[in-house]
């Protein structure tokens, strides 16, 4: 008798850990603390984002690669006024 299961579903059971990213922005334009406010808030605004830390020309941010794309961080960024470039 054989078992038709086939081996692979088991590789189903993701663990949620592994779709959390880590990724830092390069920022262009940031010189302030109002830039500081409006990069945390325009980060924060995207669905699935946790921020880790901002500084002047730079954000470091978790994301949930189900709900948010590195792009979003991007275009949130841009959208607020600056320039904007996703390292993973
Ligand atoms: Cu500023």
């Amino acid at each position: 008798m054989t078992y038709p299961l086939p081996l692979y579903t088991f590789r189903a059971n993701l663990n949620p850990e592994t779709l959390v990213r880590q990724a830092t922005l390069h920022i262009e334009g940031m010189n302030c603390g109002h830039c500081l406010n409006a990069v945390n808030r325009a980060l924060s605004s995207v669905p699935g984002v946790s921020i880790d830390a901002v500084r002047i020309g730079r954000a470091d941010v978790s994301y949930d690669e189900t709900t948010a794309t590195a792009s979003d961080l991007e275009k949130a960024v841009v959208e607020a006024g600056y320039r904007a470039t996703v390292q993973p």
